[in-house]
């Protein structure tokens, strides 16, 4: 299977004009990635897998800017400063000395949706980051090579540098090899296109970064070996459940094992709780419409929101539903989603 980087009408050399624009979508995983078992090169210590979704793209657009004595990062039209800053001045690093050039470069990202609020904008920053960073390095790399990058950033955005569903591998070994191993590819599903309906209960920032959220809980959570190894077998039931395209299979698992993630966080010491009364909420409607013999299943990330796997006829209510159990949230109606692109270039 090839991966089309470039979208039609994408000049084949825009690497060597030393600047591009790549859009990239966030994904949900379905089977989670939490923990890992190397922090220095983002190893995931459990295979994750994921949908793309086709709402909240991140564009980015890297530009070379070899008079420059340091690289300039903006976030949504505002300088980035600390640690976001930081994050991306380590990625280009990693970028430079894979292209073995040493140009600064100037960054401007552009979120749909709210930074850092557990709606996956680390996944879609980092993987159109990847694509425009390579790009306008001159780096050629094919698609596994960009999820292996993109890992390097935030280990969700490997996932989202594929549509659809995609799998993360946690590899194996240390090093090279475990860096070599741990990559991102597609999971074909065919005639799988449930819906995915996105509760926002809360859009601000979360009070704990789900980098040091994970990183406590592994440390100290007696309930996470427990998880993980729960996990590698519903990660083997969802393969199971998404080839037959069934929606109530994929739904349980994706339920089961995102429960089970916050429960590892609820055993850490001091414990970390992204529900609030609004993410309780939401998840009773959910059960209240499978008991009404509607399929809708939760799935939770690091933060209070809820994401309804439902089959597309159903979101609309879904939606009526999650509005009624929690006045004030926004839900949004998604559907699979494409890969990182290239954006062709627009001449003035
Ligand atoms: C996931 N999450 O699989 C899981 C489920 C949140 C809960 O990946 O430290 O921003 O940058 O690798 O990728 C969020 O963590 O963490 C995440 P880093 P990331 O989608």
């Amino acid at each position: 299977m090839t991966t089309e980087l470039s979208e039609p009408g994408a000049p084949a050399d825009e690497g060597r004009e030393h600047r591009a624009t790549a859009v990239a979508h966030p994904n949900i995983a379905l089977i989670k990635y939490w923990g890992k078992r190397d922090e220095q090169l983002l190893i995931p210590y459990v295979d994750s897998l994921s949908m793309t979704l086709d709402v909240f793209p991140t564009t980015t657009t890297v530009r070379l800017t070899p008079g420059a004595d340091t690289d300039r990062v903006a976030l949504d039209g505002s300088a980035a400063v600390g640690e976001q800053r930081q994050r991306v001045v380590a990625f280009l690093g990693l970028i430079r000395t894979m292209a073995g050039r040493a140009e600064p470069a100037d960054v401007d990202t552009r979120n749909s949706v709210p930074t850092g609020a557990g709606l996956a904008s680390s996944a879609s920053g980092f993987a159109a980051l990847a694509l425009a960073g390579a790009s306008a390095y001159g780096l050629d790399l094919d698609a596994i090579a960009l999820s292996r990058l993109a890992r390097r950033g935030s280990a969700s955005a490997s996932r989202s540098i594929f549509g659809d569903f995609a799998i993360l591998y946690a590899g194996r070994g240390t090093g090279s090899e475990a860096d070599r191993s741990a990559y991102a590819e597609p999971v074909a599903v065919p005639d799988f296109a449930p819906a995915m309906v996105i509760a926002v209960v809360n859009g601000g920032p979360k009070l704990v970064s789900s980098r040091a959220a994970m990183r406590r809980t592994f440390d100290t959570s007696p309930l996470y070996r427990a998880w993980a190894s729960s996990s590698a077998v519903d990660l083997a039931d969802m393969r199971t459940a998404l080839r037959r395209a069934d929606l109530d299979a994929v739904g349980e698992i994706a339920e089961r094992n995102a429960l089970g993630m916050h429960a590892t966080m609820l055993g850490a010491r001091p414990p970390v709780r992204y529900f609030t009364p609004a993410t309780m909420a939401v998840l009773d409607a959910v059960a209240g419409l499978r008991a009404e013999g509607v399929s809708a299943y939760a799935t939770m990330d690091a933060g209070p929101n809820v994401k309804v796997l439902c089959h597309p006829e159903d979101a609309a209510r879904v939606v009526t539903e999650v509005g009624r159990a929690a006045p004030g949230s926004a839900a949004v109606i998604a559907r699979c989603g494409p890969g990182a692109r290239l954006r062709p270039r627009v001449e003035p």
